[in-house]
């Protein structure tokens, strides 16, 4: 009754019909209440998950504190080859893997594949970066005295990661939290809590091969109560947190008050600038993608197309024609574009977007509607939809995770484009289709946009795991995957050493006895 070969998939993934969903690697157990995970693709059962007791998260705490003591004192590079080793599992399980994403959150098979290729992505970069731990060495004021930054090992890192990247995103934060010496406790979304455990599956392999102690890869299961415990949690000295902007505020206070630190990967409201000087073949496609793949929810996909009124009648017939080509089903099927949303609450929320825009006087050019009879029996297939509409509409400023894109006009220099696309709350992703080298250069300068994330001739979505990815304003300012984003998962110490007879005081202070 497990169709597309879902059956071997879980099975070759170690998931069971019901799953513990505490875990301290190979020590598994759990005794709260049951999480059942269903597919969107077909709303059947997938199978079941034990959630995480308050006396199950002491218990997992208890093996990941210390487990850190170990971990921090194996050489970097070692650990580096730890997570090689895990990289090299997620390559041998990439389709099981990659099919499990999909079946359970919803996205297309190659789009399955392709988070886990993140996954093996990040693993690369880590085990690099396992041998570049560096701080920087200065010159000390004082004669005889050497002066450097080294960075240690942070501690127990929390992570809370969303259903719309159920497995990439994890990776992106543990591997880097691997490397630097942390060990990690995860939470994933119960909206995807099989693939959680067939990660954490995958990671206790090769922790147990290694005969490392447990706890250095952990994961708790349940709603944000779970999530709560680690928030509150003063023996966790980082919570990475990915979701929405709300769920954000909600634990960037918690951990604040009781000074941790956090890495918040929140909602956005990316856009693309479309100049006269684009190239509308490839606006077209990037807009595309960018709105309507994994079904409109990344964080990173297009909600506004901020179009030159000059070439506006021609973008909106080409996007309207790309509409009219999309097929809509079962993410397995390689031949369909659009899968379905997580849930038909998430389809209650798109609902009531397009009703919105349309009550604030928008018009749907391509209309959507929610999808019925055979192959979309669960009830949460919806058909992409483009709304013309304004930046000002309370709609528009709002994050719908829902193929729903908004058609925004401007007239005059770039400069109008770039004031539409910065005002809004979110400031995760943005882009400018333009083979106009002033625009461009304008839209990436200071007084350009205003994201953690710019770019010139590609869409919002798809980044590359080599930058550091994350935005600005209520997108939460964390940076997580490549650059020197690994610093904010270790402490960093400045070191002053003295090899002289003598003790001058910094600024020249004077101090005789
Ligand atoms: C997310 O939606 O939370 O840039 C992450 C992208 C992907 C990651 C998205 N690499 O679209």
């Amino acid at each position: 009754e497990k169709p597309f070969g879902i059956k071997e998939a879980l099975s070759a993934l170690g998931i069971q019909d019901i799953n513990n969903g505490s875990s301290t690697g190979s020590e598994n157990f759990a005794s709260g209440d049951i999480i059942e995970s269903y597919s969107p693709v077909n709303g059947s059962l997938i199978s079941k998950v034990k959630s995480t007791s308050k006396a199950d998260y002491e218990k997992v705490m208890e093996k990941a504190t210390e487990a850190f003591k170990i971990w921090r004192k194996i050489p970097a590079p070692q650990r580096g080859e730890i997570v090689r080793q895990f990289g090299n599992k997620l390559r041998d399980l990439k389709e099981p893997l990659g099919k499990l994403v999909s079946y359970e959150m919803g996205k297309s098979y190659q789009e399955g594949l392709g988070e886990v290729q993140e996954m093996i992505d990040i693993c690369d970069f880590a085990v690099g970066l396992s041998r570049q731990l560096h701080g920087l060495t200065m010159h000390s004021e004082r004669p005889g005295h050497r002066m450097y930054e080294q960075y240690h090992s942070l501690g127990v890192v929390g992570i809370i990661s969303a259903f719309n990247f159920p497995v990439a995103v994890w990776a992106w934060n543990t591997a880097l939290a691997w490397v630097c010496g942390d060990v990690c406790v995860w939470k994933p979304s119960e909206k995807t809590p099989l693939c959680g455990i067939a990660c954490q599956n995958i990671a206790a392999a090769v922790f147990k091969e290694n005969d490392l102690p447990e706890g250095i890869s952990c994961l708790i299961n349940g709603d944000y109560k779970v999530g709560e415990m680690m928030t509150n949690d003063s023996r966790i000295p980082l919570v990475s947190a990915t979701g929405s902007i709300r769920m954000g505020k909600i634990v960037a206070q918690a951990v604040a008050s009781r000074l941790g630190k956090s890495l918040l990967e929140l909602g956005g409201n990316n856009a693309i600038i479309v100049t006269p000087d684009a190239d509308i073949k490839m606006t077209v496609i990037g807009a595309v993608f960018g709105a309507v793949g994994t079904a409109g929810q990344r964080c990173t996909s297009t909600r506004r197309l901020i179009i030159h009124e000059s070439i506006y009648d021609k973008v909106k017939e080409a996007l309207v024609s790309a509409y009219n080509q999309l097929r809509i089903g079962n993410p397995l099927d390689e031949k369909n574009h659009v899968g379905p949303l997580i849930d038909t609450e998430a389809v209650s929320l798109y609902k009531q977007a397009l009703q919105k825009v349309v009550e604030e006087g928008g018009n749907l050019i391509v209309e959507g509607g929610v999808l019925e009879g055979e192959g979309y029996e669960s009830g949460c297939y919806v058909k992409p939809a483009i709304a013309e509409a304004k930046n000002e509409f309370e709609i528009v400023q709002h994050e719908t995770f829902a193929p729903v894109l908004y058609l925004l006009k401007y007239s005059g220099d770039v400069e109008n484009a770039i004031e539409i696309q910065n005002g809004v709350v979110q400031g995760l992703s943005s882009a400018i289709m333009t083979n106009n080298l002033r625009e461009a250069e304008k839209f990436l300068s200071i007084a350009g946009s205003d994201c953690g994330i710019a770019n010139v001739n590609i869409g919002t979505s798809g980044a590359e795991i080599g930058g550091a990815f994350g935005g600005e304003k209520e997108t939460g300012g964390g940076r997580e995957s490549g650059s020197d984003a690994w610093k904010v998962y270790m402490r960093r110490q400045t070191n002053t050493i003295n090899y002289t007879t003598e003790l001058p005081l910094a600024q020249g202070i004077k101090f005789d006895l």
